[in-house]
């Protein structure tokens, strides 16, 4: 690990967080369990985590919310989300991938190759997934650096991709055993599903609290809560967000939160630290008060369940589950514009922002499509395309500004 520079990347997280997060007048108490898991994002999770390895419990490098983390968690692994959401580590990871990449991809690889990242080391294995043809191929060069498992992704969601992708749940399943010395059993698999089911149940919970008009918790702030959804020990996790939804059906009640335009944000991830979008949403005086995106809803929404008797019946359930989840690498996506359109009525948005990282063709090409139906159906709707740099940031806001003006 290159502590100097790793020092130096963590130097800057204080001020940014302050400015972004502890800066917010009035927030949840229940916070404070998040900001301290942020202040300590290379501390005690880490320990945990390499904890459970020397056990021979395997850690789970992940990329997408397609890695079914139940089955990890059912031989007592955990999985942990690698997706890189800084630009730090972009120019380590020029010196292999070509410059027109997304930068979800850039920085990723980049925390790899630069050994900054201590989950990319702690983890025992990567287990990638074919998805856009970036991530793809990028497994290919991991391999140079750790171990690789990729799961396949049908591209259609008819029959024939459903049983495609069943198999390869079974092989993953397979995969895991061989790496953990032990197997998936029908007992260790329900309650592992059941422990995650109860996590996503918590945030989805916490999303729908979000539909109150005013708001109970800023945008930012609910959506810092799912980024971590993708570090912390699930039930930890579960039940801070549950102390959190307490708190916020208090504020319900008294009628307390923030006002404003209402924002339903859709489109790639946003992991962490990238901040950005939602930041200058909300610094202008919109409130987002939803995020249609795998950092947000695509993760949660699906419930797998418990239903069955053996453990196929419960990777089929798995595999039925994560199907569901509206990814624009898939072809055709129908049910994500009706999802969207489906979320500004249910959420009381004003307006919808179609977001994508740069280069990301398949939201990108999906967007001019959404774009026009959403304004078919009377939608406002603004699109943007962003990186993890700071340079677009006065054109971004001038870009918010000018269509939170028009909803007004
Ligand atoms: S299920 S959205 S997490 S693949 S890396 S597609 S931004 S060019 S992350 Fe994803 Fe799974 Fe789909 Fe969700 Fe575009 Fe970049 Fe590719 Fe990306």
């Amino acid at each position: 690990m290159d502590l100097e520079r790793h020092d130096e990347l963590l130097e800057a997280l204080p001020e940014v967080y302050e400015e972004i997060f502890l800066s917010q007048r009035s927030r949840p108490e229940a916070m404070e369990y998040f900001d301290e898991v942020v202040a300590d994002i290379h501390g005690g999770r880490i320990r945990e985590l390499y904890e459970l390895s020397k056990k021979g419990k395997p850690v789970v490098g992940t990329f997408c919310i397609y890695v079914p983390e139940e089955i990890v968690l059912a031989v007592g692994g955990a999985c942990v989300g690698l997706c890189g959401g800084s630009d730090s580590t972009i120019p380590d990871a020029e010196e292999y991938l070509p410059r027109d990449l997304c930068p979800l991809i850039k920085s990723s690889f980049g925390f790899l190759v630069s050994r900054l990242c201590p989950y990319c080391l702690v983890a025992d294995v990567i287990v990638g997934e074919n998805t856009c043809d970036g991530k793809k191929k990028m497994y290919e060069l991991m391999r140079e650096f750790k171990d690789v498992h990729v799961v396949e992704l049908p591209q259609v969601k008819d029959e024939r991709g459903l049983e495609y992708w069943f198999e390869q749940v079974v092989r993953f399943k397979e995969f895991v055993e061989e790496l953990a010395g032990e197997e998936v059993t029908f007992e260790s698999l329900r309650e592992a599903i059941e422990k995650v089911n109860a996590k996503r149940e918590a945030l989805r919970e916490l999303y729908e609290l979000r539909r109150h008009d005013p708001a109970p918790i800023s945008g930012r702030d609910a959506n810092l809560v799912a980024q971590i959804a993708f570090y912390d020990d699930v039930e930890r996790f579960t039940e801070r967000v549950q102390e959190l939804n307490e708190e916020l059906r208090t504020r319900v009640e008294e009628g307390e939160g923030l006002e404003g335009p209402r924002i339903l944000v859709s489109g790639t991830p946003m992991p962490i630290p990238h901040w950005k979008l939602l930041y200058i949403v909300e610094d202008c005086g919109g409130v987002v008060v939803c995020e249609e995106s795998c950092t947000g809803t695509r993760y949660f929404e699906r419930e797998v369940s418990t239903e069955g008797d053996t453990v196929e019946d419960l990777l089929r359930n798995i595999a039925e589950a994560y199907m569901e989840a509206n990814c624009a690498i898939f072809t055709p996506n129908e049910e994500r514009v009706k999802d969207i359109i489906r979320k500004f009525d249910e959420w009381s948005c004003d307006g919808v922002i179609l977001y994508n990282l740069k280069f990301c063709q398949p939201y990108a090409v999906e967007h001019a499509k959404i774009e026009r139906r959403l304004r078919e159906e009377g939608i406002p709707v603004l699109r943007l395309e962003s990186d993890y740099g700071k340079e677009d940031v006065g054109q971004l806001r001038t870009r918010v500004e000018a269509f939170l003006e028009s909803l007004a």
